[in-house]
């Protein structure tokens, strides 16, 4: 058990105010925190590992950092150092964790009780995979599948499928996948997966992979735990299997991040942040009265591509009594965000506006 008010070592520069602890592995932002920002910093971002993380040696010497590339026609091992004279591209998205919204799901879920903090949106810069595919003459014929390795180590005697982190997504995913060596300004800190990090815009969690030691090509999934059965939608009461469907592209999203609970008459600023997932984003509305009508509540502050969020900001008076605000965002193709996600084993994917309401009491 984690000591109340101290962080975990490897985030102990992290102001343990801004979370909600739910282990040593998962630290969830509060939803206040997130506020009005774009940009999410690095201290405020949450923190999922799938195991405990490297050790903090691995970002000792940061461009000796080696990752090995298959599946390629000159496939090779490059260093970090190397890799940052292939060429940089810079990308905003947002990171979010598939389970993000599992608590508020009626059904009993196991796994991180996440409400709204396991995301936030950060600034990525790092060589464009499509330019590493080039320079090792392309992807070789029949492969299918991108694939990334995580650096931690596997205790021996444990067959690395069943806790290694290693995803596929769609190969085609190489066209905006980057690997990114900074984060917000600042070399990734290890917490999120420093040196190296696989940053694929607009894909959940799950499948930008930290302490990235293996980039292949692959004709097949990886064989891993991770891959094969978990982060597998399915109905409530399954077993993960690998005809489902995994947790990759991110939907349309938003949610409020203030007022939370009480406000004084007049005058109140409802703000909170929308994202498109893999769309730009066409509208932001707002409900002061559950859903029953809906305002267009402006986005504000420059707009930093389809796969960043955007911050919205509606003022208006509340008379006094409760208020159920909700709100509900829209991207360009038309998709909006259903009043109930359905419920699935896991509790994966939870964008439904009526549970990511907040009853505001003015009085
Ligand atoms: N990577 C690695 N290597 N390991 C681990 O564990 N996890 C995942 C990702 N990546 C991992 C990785 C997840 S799952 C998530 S969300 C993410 O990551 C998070 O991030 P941050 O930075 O925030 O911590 Mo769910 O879908």
């Amino acid at each position: 058990a984690q000591e109340a008010g101290k962080l975990p070592d490897y985030v102990a520069w992290k102001d343990a105010e801004d979370f909600i602890v739910h282990s040593a592995q998962t630290l969830e932002t509060k939803r206040g925190v997130i506020g009005t920002s774009i940009v999410t910093p690095n201290s405020e971002m949450y923190i999922r590992n799938n195991l405990p993380a490297p050790d903090e040696a691995i970002v000792a010497d940061r461009d000796a950092w080696e990752v090995s590339f298959e599946g390629l026609s000159d496939a090779k091992t490059m260093t970090l150092g190397e890799l940052k004279k292939v060429a940089v591209e810079t990308v905003a998205t947002v990171l979010q964790c598939s389970g993000n919204g599992r608590a508020f799901f009626e059904h009993e879920t196991s796994g991180s009780q996440w409400a709204t903090g396991a995301a936030g949106c950060a600034i990525w810069s790092g060589v464009p995979v499509r330019a590493l595919v080039e320079a090792m003459g392309g992807v070789s014929e029949g492969m299918q599948w991108l694939t990334g390795t995580g650096g931690e180590e596997i205790p021996e005697g444990l067959p690395p499928e069943t806790i290694q982190v290693e995803r596929s997504v769609p190969k085609e995913a190489l066209e905006t996948a980057i690997l990114a060596w900074e984060m917000n300004g600042e070399p990734i800190p290890l917490a999120h997966g420093g040196p190296l990090r696989l940053v694929i815009p607009g894909y959940f969690g799950v499948n930008n992979v930290k302490y990235l030691k293996r980039l292949a090509f692959t004709a097949e999934e990886s064989p891993a735990k991770i891959q094969q059965t978990s982060y597998r939608m399915r109905p409530v009461g399954e077993k993960g299997a690998p005809s489902q469907p995994s947790m990759y592209e991110m939907p349309v999203k938003s949610w409020i991040t203030g007022p939370l609970r009480d406000a004084e008459t007049g005058r109140v600023q409802i703000h909170g942040v929308a994202m498109g997932g893999t769309e730009e984003l066409e509208k932001v509305e707002v409900s002061l009265d559950g859903g029953q009508t809906w305002q267009d509540a402006p986005m504000v502050g420059p707009d930093l591509g389809k796969y960043a969020w955007r911050p919205f900001v509606l003022i208006t008076d509340l008379a006094e009594g409760t208020h159920e605000l909700v709100s509900r965002a829209t991207t360009t193709s038309g998709e909006t965000q259903p009043e109930d996600f359905p419920a699935n084993e896991r509790g994966y994917g939870n964008n439904g506006w009526r549970v990511h309401g907040v009853d505001v009491t003015v009085g």
